[in-house]
């Protein structure tokens, strides 16, 4: 099997209702790419990766793009279901830009499915369970309006929230994360994630002032080495998050004893086949994670719930999709959706969503040989 084709489209999310806030950014609309892969035999599969906007990390739509059009030539003529030998050729075409590489590389995956008429989950060793535990992120608000989401949010089926703080007063965090844990019904797990809003003083003191609340502390700081210095200063578990970029700071991350977790988001260390890597390193090291991306449609979402499905139980945190905040689906006949704080394994070989392309319109790059 060869590729034939690479087709590229870019197309605007805008955020379903209010604007979504963590500590450093605030964002009304995401701007996301699909890749479609055609083979010479016909096969196509599809990938996506949409960050968070440009500030958040160190991507951005356009670059991810620019970045999968330096990619695409390199890769015309190659079998796209040798994985790593894709992934081999991407790193000799361009350096870097992990989240953008992604994309393609889920695209093989989904590809790979079809040929092998297996869902990628089953590719990837098979799904612990069929229905995947999502949780909701509940943005920067007052500490009423956080818990009346909280409130709702529990009602609808989830069991993990996840609470933004950080860029704002300490007291305003701390009295949110109070009246959050108020309103938490038994059994449901919370995450307090500064998305590295806060200074290392804030996040000490943050933790002290809520001692008495079970709670894991997400990526309470800007970079690794604050978050290493939180070690042993901390009343809750601490879990890092944005500053993963890559399989080799992970490992660093489990050398070092830096954290009780991991917020995983998959196009940010390479996409699937390097969430691959992840998991067995946290099994490996007794570490749970959480299955996720920045941002993205149901190409992305399909592809975190198929890799949520293969972590074992005991160290799976969740799946969160973009999903609440999107308002359309790419395949109609295939949404990837929550139920009761949930998501169905999608069915059919592959990702099992195949976005409509009449809908998506001509792309905005092609590449074929
Ligand atoms: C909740 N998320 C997985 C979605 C947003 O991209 C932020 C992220 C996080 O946990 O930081
Ligand atoms: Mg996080």
């Amino acid at each position: 099997m060869k590729i034939q084709q690479i087709d590229v489209w870019q197309k605007d999310l805008p955020i379903a209702g209010p604007a979504y806030k963590m500590a450093l950014q605030t964002l009304t609309a995401l701007d996301t790419t699909l890749v479609r892969i055609t083979t010479d035999s016909g096969l196509q599969g599809w990938g996506e990766v949409c960050p968070l906007g440009p500030a958040y990390q160190p991507q951005h739509a356009a670059g991810a793009r620019a970045a999968i059009g330096e990619i695409a030539p390199h890769l015309l003529g190659e079998n796209p279901l040798l994985a790593e030998q894709v992934n081999q050729r991407m790193h000799q075409a361009l350096c870097g830009s992990l989240y953008a590489k992604s994309a393609i590389d889920m695209a093989c995956w989904d590809l790979a499915g079809k040929a092998y008429n297996a869902r990628v989950c089953d590719l990837l060793g098979g799904a612990a369970r069929e229905v995947i535990p999502s949780y909701y992120a509940i943005g920067l608000s007052s500490p009423e309006q956080a818990a009346e989401v909280a409130v709702k949010k529990q009602a609808e089926g989830f069991r993990r929230l996840q609470l933004k703080v950080g860029g704002r007063t300490l007291e305003e965090d701390i009295a949110c994360v109070r009246k959050v844990a108020e309103n938490l019904q038994p059994g449901t797990a919370l995450a307090v994630d500064a998305n590295r809003g806060l200074n290392v003083n804030d996040a000490i003191q943050l933790s002290a002032a809520c001692q008495d609340i079970r709670f894991i502390f997400e990526q309470p700081c800007q970079t690794y080495e604050q978050c290493l210095h939180l070690r042993g200063k901390l009343h809750h578990p601490l879990w890092l998050d944005e500053v993963i970029e890559d399989i080799n700071s992970l490992l660093r991350a489990v050398r070092d004893n830096a954290a009780e977790g991991f917020g995983m988001k998959q196009s940010r260390i390479g996409g699937i086949s390097q969430m691959r890597t992840a998991r067995e390193i946290c099994a490996v090291a007794g570490l749970p994670m959480t299955c996720d991306d920045s941002w993205g449609g149901d190409l992305v979402a399909a592809s975190c719930v198929h890799l949520g499905a293969t972590v074992s139980a005991s160290l799976f945190a969740g799946t969160w999709i973009a999903a609440p905040y999107i308002d359309e689906h790419y395949d109609q006949q295939h949404p990837v959706t929550l139920t009761q704080g949930a998501l169905q394994l999608p069915q059919g070989a592959g990702l099992g969503v195949t976005p409509d392309s009449v809908r998506l319109g001509a792309p905005a790059m092609t590449f074929c040989l």
